[in-house]
């Protein structure tokens, strides 16, 4: 991979069109959200050099032309790798976007300070994409379905509200995709080029498997196609930061987990081979949930906004990235220091 940040191979980002009308968004303002940010090459460098031909027979002697260089690998280059990749899998309504805003809604409203990372490309559209979805969820809405094709690259700075050192800002960008790219992958499928790139790429990657409370039956095999795609692009299981999310806990009737065995029982149950898999290479499990979720005349709601499970995956990754929690409580220095100058 080419660490030199070269954008050469990535489509320019296209500038934010109004908001297309959505069922669900009547007491919405008009937000702006990207068309497509997608980091998929189009376009390939074409050689325009012509063969001569010297020969008398009038073929062409080519046994004079040097070699040209031979590209193999992956043709698209990831650029601003100076960050933490955060990679959701799982099928279509698995609840990938709405854990995702729910994190950034965590961070950025009781953590601390969510910002998008000015120096890149994706400013705008992560600025766009940020907003639409805090207003989203402060009325209790939820996101669009990510579209088809398109993996949204989303750069952020997340400054910590925690007052001691050691708890420093770190950045993140988040892999938006939708879960139509990632059944792809069934029977021995490939990724879309975007999507393949990141995962075939060495950057540091935390890994977050979605899968719903009423399907995760059905997901067992996927998921499992998805730990050997992850093998086979070398990362080993061992090694990867990696979490099993049983989304719409809510719907067990429950917005958490009375005894842990709750959830290795479900996860025992419901997806067998994956928690063969799970407990060999000792990877992380929870459960999310927003709250329940009802049918209005207006398009589904949220009853009241839950962020316990939330908060839960958000210091996961938080420590993670940064070897810190997001809740250390400091120093003895520096307890004494916040006791005299809160
Ligand atoms: N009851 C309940 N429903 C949820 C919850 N999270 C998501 N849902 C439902 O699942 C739907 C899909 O959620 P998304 O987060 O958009 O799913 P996704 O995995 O991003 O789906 P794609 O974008 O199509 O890949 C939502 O519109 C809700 O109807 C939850 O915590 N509880
Ligand atoms: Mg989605």
């Amino acid at each position: 991979m080419n660490n030199d940040n070269d954008n050469s191979q990535e489509k320019e980002l296209p500038e934010e069109k109004e908001t297309k009308s959505s069922s669900n968004k009547k007491n919405n303002e008009n937000i702006p959200i990207p068309d497509s940010v997608s980091t998929e090459s189009t376009q390939v460098p074409v050689d325009t050099r012509k063969t001569k031909i010297t020969s008398n027979t009038g073929y062409a002697d080519i046994s004079q032309e040097k070699d040209v260089p031979l590209i193999t690998g992956n043709p698209i280059d990831i650029k601003n790798i100076d960050s933490n990749f955060v990679f959701f899998f799982g099928i279509s309504g698995s609840g990938k976007t709405v854990i995702l805003s729910a994190i950034l809604y965590y961070y950025g409203t009781q953590a601390g300070a969510l910002g998008p990372k000015l120096d890149t490309q994706n400013t705008k559209p992560a600025k766009a994409l940020l907003y639409e979805w805090f207003t989203k969820l402060k009325k209790g809405m939820l996101p669009d379905r990510s579209p088809l094709n398109q993996l949204t690259r989303l750069d952020f700075v997340f400054k910590p509200n925690n007052k001691s050192k050691k708890v420093t800002p770190i950045n993140l960008t988040f892999l938006e995709t939708a879960g139509g790219n990632h059944s792809d992958i069934s029977r021995g499928g490939n990724y879309i080029n975007s999507i393949d790139a990141y995962l075939s790429s060495n950057i540091p990657l935390q890994v977050i498997i979605v899968t719903s409370f009423d399907t995760a039956e059905g997901d067992d095999v996927l998921i499992n196609e998805f730990f050997d795609l992850l093998e086979t692009k070398g990362k080993n299981l061992n090694s990867v930061n990696l979490i099993l999310v049983i989304s719409k806990w809510d719907i067990s009737g429950r917005t958490g987990v009375s005894h842990e065995e709750e959830l290795e029982d479900f996860i025992q149950l419901k997806l067998p081979i994956t928690n063969k898999r799970v407990n060999t290479f000792e990877l992380n499990k929870t459960y999310f949930t927003i709250g329940n979720v009802i049918s209005t005349a207006n398009g589904e709601r949220i009853e009241e906004v839950n962020l316990a499970s939330a908060e839960l995956l958000s210091k996961w990754l938080y420590q993670n990235i940064s070897g810190v929690p997001l809740d250390y409580e400091g120093t003895f220095l520096e307890r004494i220091k916040f006791s005299l100058f809160p």
